[in-house]
């Protein structure tokens, strides 16, 4: 059934639409399945299985249902694009304080219709959200600002937080994982949790928590630093990660500020950031997305993009979201990724489609990672144009050939060399630990830096 005389209005306009204030406009990139409709009809019938419809008429339907239904306002069939514009009305809100959900909302935008017999595919790429939807959802209540605090740094532009991933991501015994830690912090700032590590037999949280929090004060002692810590508090029941924080909070007791908690809020969804975010407001919230590369990869023609992710993770409340190494870490990523780390710190911002005013909710910080070391960074920060982020090098830092300690330090030296717009190679014959790196990585110097060898004399 051709359902596009009532799902599809191609005469809206759609800077009018932004101006009322009332819709979610959503950008996608859809193909019809060969044999089925045309691609308006299909979009028409994609439009109404996402908001009042179905794929036939319903005797239920009412005038004040057909006011709420999505329509599609722009189509171009020859790239795919199909915009659609769902009411404001369609969102679901809690009973409770009247505030939205990313459940819902993706629920609608990205719910049935990936499941649809008459569409090939189609991804979401974009989307823009009315001061009226947007003011209804938590947002992060802490930011990098509350770190750089913490850090003793001033709270804007505090600058580059130096980090790692504890490695091993999985095997170190509570004792071995935090020496480890103890080590890193002599020169670095931040540590988290591997995304899998938890309560697992060998490494009993309660133990492992409390040491970690003894090498915390003995590094913040030795060093005269503040120390950082994001433990992964992710389980599938909300009761146990609200007793994982409680007794993290507890033990760390004085420096309990320093610890965030870090959420994998891809495999448990928006329901577990939101408990960390509502039940823990004073802890930073780190997002970790393993396992979106399922929907968000390029190759991916379903799903939503990493970019969608980002934009949904700084409604849901994550302070900080990994956001990918931007093409120079060992994870899928494009340099134009940047646009992304833009889209979650700044107050305006322009997607790939649409252009979103955030009006004053908080940053959401960007959070690179994988397969990241001192030789990779200069390149990186000059792509992004600023080095107020927070890095976590888990193989930059523990395989450095001098160890932890001289890692991060090769971390913070490589943020220096860029600042001074020195170059890297120059750099490093008066900076011994990022010298090191180049040793450290010789794959990544050759690449990056050749005829390293002979202008550092190895
Ligand atoms: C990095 C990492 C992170 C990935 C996640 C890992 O370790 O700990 O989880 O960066 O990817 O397990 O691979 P290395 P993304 O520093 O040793 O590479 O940040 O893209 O979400
Ligand atoms: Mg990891």
């Amino acid at each position: 059934m051709d359902q596009s005389d009532r799902y599809a209005n191609l005469g809206l306009k759609e800077a009018d639409l932004m101006a009322g204030g009332r819709h979610v406009l959503v950008a996608y990139i859809m193909k019809p399945k060969a044999g089925f409709g045309g691609f308006l009809e299909t979009a028409a019938h994609f439009a109404a299985e996402s908001s009042t419809g179905t794929n036939v008429e319903v005797s239920t339907t009412d005038d004040f249902t057909r006011g709420v239904d999505a329509l599609v306002y722009e189509i171009n069939e020859a790239t795919g694009l199909m915009k659609i514009a769902y009411p404001v009305e369609l969102f679901d809100h809690n009973i409770t304080d009247g505030r939205a959900m990313i459940c819902s909302f993706l629920t609608l935008t990205i719910g049935n219709n990936q499941g649809m017999g008459d569409v090939e595919y189609a991804k979401m790429h974009d989307f823009w959200v009315p001061p009226v939807y947007l003011n209804a959802f938590d947002g992060p209540s802490t930011t990098i600002a509350d770190l750089w605090r913490v850090l003793g740094r001033p709270h804007v532009n505090g600058g580059f937080i130096v980090g790692t991933i504890i490695k091993p991501k999985l095997g170190l015994r509570p004792k071995p994982f935090a020496d480890a830690c103890y080590d890193f912090w002599l020169g670095g700032d931040f540590i988290k949790n591997d995304e899998p590590q938890g309560n697992q037999i060998f490494a009993p949280m309660r133990e492992t928590v409390k040491l970690v929090s003894d090498a915390m004060k003995r590094a913040q002692d030795k060093t005269g630093m503040a120390k950082l810590f994001s433990f992964n508090i992710t389980a599938d029941d909300h009761y146990e990660m609200v007793a994982r924080g409680e007794y993290i909070l507890e033990v760390f007791g004085e420096n309990a500020r320093h610890v965030a908690f870090l959420v994998d809020g891809y495999v448990t969804g928006p329901a577990a950031i939101t408990t960390a975010r509502r039940r823990f407001p004073d802890q930073y919230l780190h997002y970790h997305r393993a396992g979106h590369g399922a929907v968000t990869s390029p190759q991916s023609m379903r799903g939503y993009t990493a970019f969608v992710l980002s934009k949904m993770a700084r409604l849901q409340g994550a302070s900080g979201i990994h956001t990918g190494t931007m093409s120079f870490g060992k994870m899928e990523g494009e340099a134009s990724d940047k646009l992304m780390a833009f889209m979650i710190t700044d107050d305006v911002a322009m997607g790939p489609y649409f252009k979103q005013e955030w009006n004053g909710m908080n940053p959401t910080t960007p959070i690179i990672s994988g397969g990241m070391n001192a030789l990779r960074m200069p390149g990186f920060f000059k792509n992004l144009g600023h080095s107020n982020l927070i890095l976590t090098a888990g193989g930059g830092a523990f395989g450095h050939i001098d160890g932890a300690i001289a890692g991060a330090t090769s971390l913070r030296q490589a943020e220096q060399c860029w600042k001074s717009g020195a170059d890297p190679i120059e750099f490093a014959k008066s900076h011994r630990e990022f010298a090191r790196a180049f040793e450290s990585f010789p794959g990544d110097a050759d690449k990056l830096y050749p005829g390293w060898r002979k202008a550092l004399g190895v």
